[in-house]
């Protein structure tokens, strides 16, 4: 099958050749200009932010784009083809009548829509005048960009990031804005996120996914889940609603919305009961063995233990790491290396002792393990099925559920876990996800292939250095908080001084923004804060940088125009496929839209003049990689011969070194990977695993090298420190984490800390849980206009309800409906659907406001800040996460 595949693909790469486009297809390629009447074929990379990054064909005729179709070259046959509708007809946008054509400034109110055309030298000295005056009013941190996901293209981001870090202002990260933070990943293993490839799904034997949507959110790859399914794996989906991803399952299992610590917790009851669990695996590789004083709740430090004041004195551990204590069932208390996972112990995991200190108190401590066992006695089936059985289901039928699904999770190998966006982007969204590693710990399925969890949050992470060109000579990138700017009172908050560490704030507020790669008016927490703020005036400056007119263009004082993924060269990864990808122009930038490493360059060149940085001003020409690059388009300034095209074809150029400069500094892990390989196609990233796949924690289960694995960009003994035993740890000391009783995975009730706690009157008015999941014709917000997509929905959008909703609230199919809060409103049409959760209403994320008449559909959220979240600011780590899905809401029919 495999060898007949790849032979077919040959076989078409010949036909491609013997028809002409193979000859001097790369050669072509290279250069956007184009002879009347000439045909070619350009490779490029479809990038939104679903992260699939389908190598797409462009087929080029006159200098237009006239099909996209799928590229189909890589090297291993399994991840051929790639590529879904929505990038198939992305000529819909980049041609569309919402394509935006010059720089725009802002004439009318903010948020009504009035622009006028203006030339580049206007727009761009305009937006400079007044960056620096307000940098000067409030200092240069007052200045805030935002970008997304960086495996979607390090090139222009890198730019924008470049300029960022010239003046010293703010970023706000992608991650915790998107809520694609699972704040578990940190406190239990001292990572960003980590998933599989997909590919790897195919190895698993029983794949356990807790709210995902697959079939939907990870089109291209969503077939692995099937091929693992034929393979003989068992497909289980835990999810209030009867997703496509449930309807492809073995089981699917409906839960109560925000549930799914608690299941969880009773499987992990049920293995550690009946003794399923991998006892060499928590005692090597986990905190489980380590002990916990029964006085001050924290754990036992070396230091602390009167027999081991000596040894531990002389041990030599970086200060980002703790020595901890074990108790050794031939040696007695012995302290652990946290900076190897070679075990030189034999714990005791069950079991209550007591032990000298150096001060000679006696205490009594006890193994994590032992706690937990205790801990997870709470979650008995019977009382678990209280929780989690919807009202529509019969209890008795969880309790038995629970128990097998529990005995299967625990015998069957490689178990792989798959915890989606929806399930984590809740308040307690990081307990859920301690209580899902705990299963997956506790069975020993991890760093292997096909066993593991993964979260599928906009890939790909930073995984190499990109310093080099991310930042303008060395200078630092400074990041903030994207909640603590939405949520002005948290700020203020007993909560927030008691428990904030770290988190860095700009001290005059934000008060210019400039965002690219995002709809933050649409897509962002919580819309209706953003539009405050532009309307009240604290944001003095908002500059959008699109290749579109979207919602947050026309909140903008400046709208600068962009380039699509067919009109410039662009680095791109992602971890779906580790492949990574050139995209190339494939037809010039339309009108004067311009690459965007053009556009901060020309802005880093206005900003010098009216800063006070000799340095800056001194090497700005080194913004371009190479700074003859820059000299030159200077040059043609001077004499007059500057053109739009001169001036791209610089800025290509720019950019395929901006790629060279990446690769040369970005290390192991795209070292030998060249500009000429990728103009030739995809090339594996050389992650240190059997057959270069990406296996989350291979090094650490087998090459024991010690918890956490480095999150590039940032320093290891930033990171390490939170898990300083230098394995996974279930078990958390720091006081928040103890003042809230979650020291250990437990479950918490959604709501009960937000909703209820902000306006008890909510659990009465608002009986709904407000699900926004993502869509199947859009990604985020991106095709939201793109009239293929639209017709496919009837140009409608839908709001989901179960009948019983509906009943309740004398809805019936097609009927207009708002749902609503305090907060905000949205509209859509009734859908009546038995899958449903009767509490769940469910809109799709991603339709511009104006579909929605006027209102975004992000104004009934609210950015929740978690005070664990605040104990560390690591950006894009620790640090508070959005929670889209942690919103009550109620429904009523309105006429059309
Ligand atoms: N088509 C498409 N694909 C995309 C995107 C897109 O916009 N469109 N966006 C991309 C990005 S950036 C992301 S982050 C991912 C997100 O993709 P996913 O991780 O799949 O997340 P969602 O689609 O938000 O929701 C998945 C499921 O979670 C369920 N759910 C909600 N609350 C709970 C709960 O409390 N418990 C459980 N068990 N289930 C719950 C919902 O019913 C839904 O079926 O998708 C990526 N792929
Ligand atoms: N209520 C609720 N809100 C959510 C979510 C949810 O589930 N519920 N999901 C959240 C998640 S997981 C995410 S990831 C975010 C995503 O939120 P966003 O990132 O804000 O959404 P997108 O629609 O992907 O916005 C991308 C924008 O970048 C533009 N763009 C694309 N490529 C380029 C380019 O090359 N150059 C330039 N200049 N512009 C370009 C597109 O035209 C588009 O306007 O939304 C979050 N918001
Ligand atoms: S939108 Fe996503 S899944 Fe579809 S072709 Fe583009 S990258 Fe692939
Ligand atoms: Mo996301």
């Amino acid at each position: 099958m495999k060898v007949s595949r790849r032979d077919f693909i040959k076989l078409s790469a010949a036909t491609a050749f013997a028809s002409g486009l193979g000859l001097g297809y790369f050669q072509k390629s290279r250069g956007v200009q184009q002879n009347a009447g000439e045909i070619k074929t350009v490779r490029s990379v479809c990038s939104p932010n679903c992260t699939g990054a389908c190598g797409f064909d462009a087929l080029v005729y006159n200098g237009r784009i006239e099909t996209l179709t799928q590229a189909a070259d890589y090297p291993e046959p399994e991840y051929n083809p790639r590529g879904c509708l929505r990038g198939q007809s992305m000529m819909n946008l980049i041609y569309g009548p919402d394509r935006l054509k010059r720089p725009l400034i802002r004439v009318g109110k903010r948020g009504e829509g009035k622009f006028k055309a203006v030339s580049w030298d206007e727009a761009l000295d305009y937006v400079a005048d007044r960056l620096a005056d307000i940098m000067k009013r409030h200092g240069p941190e007052s200045v805030a960009i935002s970008i997304q996901v960086p495996g979607t293209g390090y090139v222009h981001k890198g730019a924008m990031m470049r300029l960022a870090s010239m003046f010293g202002w703010s970023a706000l990260h992608g991650y915790t804005m998107n809520g694609d933070l699972p704040a578990f990943w940190s406190q239990t293993f001292g990572v960003q996120t980590e998933e599989f490839e997909s590919l790897e799904w195919t190895n698993s034997k029983y794949i356990a996914i807790f709210g995902s949507n697959i079939m939907v959110t990870r089109l291209p790859d969503a077939k692995f889940v099937n091929i693992a399914a034929e393979r003989g794996a068992k497909v289980v989906v835990v999810d209030p609603n009867f997703s496509p991803t449930a309807a492809k399952a073995d089981e699917w299992v409906q839960i109560n919305p925000s549930t799914d610590s608690a299941f969880a917790l009773a499987i992990a009851r049920e293995i550690i009961e009946n003794r399923l669990y991998d006892e060499e695996f928590i005692k090597t590789y986990t905190d489980m063995p380590l002990l916990v004083r029964m006085d001050t709740q924290k754990r036992l430090m070396a230091k602390e233990v009167k027999e081991l004041e000596e040894i531990a004195g002389k041990l030599n551990v970086p200060e980002y790491r703790d020595v901890f204590v074990v108790y050794d069932v031939n040696e007695g208390f012995k302290p652990v290396n946290p900076e190897t996972l070679e075990r030189d112990f034999e714990p005791a995991i069950e079991g209550e002792f007591e032990v000298e200190l150096v001060d000679g108190k006696r205490v009594k401590v006890k193994p994590v393990f032992q706690l937990l066992k205790e801990e997870v006695q709470k979650y008995t089936p019977e009382k678990v099925a209280e929780i989690i059985t919807p009202p529509n289901r019969n209890k008795g039928e969880y309790v038995d559920m629970i128990k097998r699904l529990a005995f299967e999770m625990a015998t069957v190998k490689p178990l792989h876990i798959i915890y989606g966006a929806s399930n984590y982007q809740w308040y307690h969204g990081d307990l859920k996800g301690r209580a899902l590693a705990l299963i997956v710990a506790l069975t020993g399925n991890l760093g292997k292939s096909g066993a593991g969890i993964s979260t599928y949050a906009g890939q790909f992470k930073i995984r190499w250095p990109l310093g080099a060109w991310w930042s303008f000579k060395g200078r630092k990138n400074k990041w903030v908080t994207y909640l603590l700017w939405m949520n002005k009172e948290y700020r203020q908050s007993e909560e927030f001084k008691k428990y904030n560490r770290e988190t860095p704030y700009p001290k005059n507020d934000v008060k210019a923004f400039l965002f690219g790669w995002n709809n933050p008016f649409d897509q962002h927490n919580m819309a209706n804060r953003m539009i405050e703020y532009a309307e009240n005036g604290d944001l003095e400056l908002i500059v959008a940088i699109d290749f579109q007119m979207t919602t947050s263009c026309k909140w903008a004082d400046v709208v600068l125009p962009g380039v699509a993924w067919y009109e410039k060269y662009e680095l791109t990864a992602t971890i779906l496929h580790p492949y990574v990808q050139l995209q190339q122009p494939a037809i010039e930038p339309l009108f004067e839209c311009m690459p965007e490493i053009w556009i901060f360059k020309e802005l880093a060149k206005r900003l010098v003049q009216k800063w006070n940085d000799e340095e800056l001003k001194s090497s700005i020409s080194e913004f371009y990689p190479d700074p003859e690059l820059f000299d030159e388009e200077e040059r043609a300034r001077k004499d007059g011969t500057w053109s739009f095209r001169l001036a791209r074809n610089i800025a290509h150029k720019a950019s395929l070194k901006a790629v060279e400069l990446m690769l040369k500094t970005g290390g192991e892990l795209v070292e030998g990977i060249t500009l000429e390989k990728l103009l030739k196609g995809p090339v594996r990233l050389n992650l240190p695993t059997p057959n270069k796949r990406q296996i989350p924690f291979w090094e650490q289960i087998n090459l024991k090298k010690p918890f956490p694995p480095q999150s590039y960009p940032v320093p290891l003994q930033k990171t390490a420190r939170f898990v300083k035993s230098g394995r996974i740890e279930f078990y958390k000391e720091e006081d928040v984490f103890i003042d809230l009783g979650e020291t250990l995975p437990v479950h918490k009730d959604p709501f009960v800390d937000t909703e209820y706690r902000l306006n008890p009157e909510a659990k009465r008015k608002y009986r709904y849980f407000y699900i926004t999941r993502n869509a199947l014709y859009r990604v985020h917000s991106t095709h939201s206009n793109n009239i293929t997509m639209l017709e496919l929905q009837d140009f409608r959008p839908r709001v989901w309800l179960h009948p019983i909703t509906a009943k309740e609230n004398g809805i019936a199919e097609g009927d207009l409906v708002e749902v609503y809060n305090d907060r905000g409103r949205v509209y859509g049409y009734a859908v009546l659907d038995e899958g449903l959760h009767p509490s769940v209403i469910i809109f799709e994320q991603g339709w511009w406001s104006r579909y929605l008449r006027g209102t975004s559909y992000n104004s009934l959220t609210f950015p929740w800040i978690k005070p664990t979240h605040i104990v560390y600011f690591v950006p894009g780590i620790w640090e508070p996460t959005t929670a889209w899905n942690e919103v009550a809401c109620a429904v009523r029919k309105v006429e059309v």
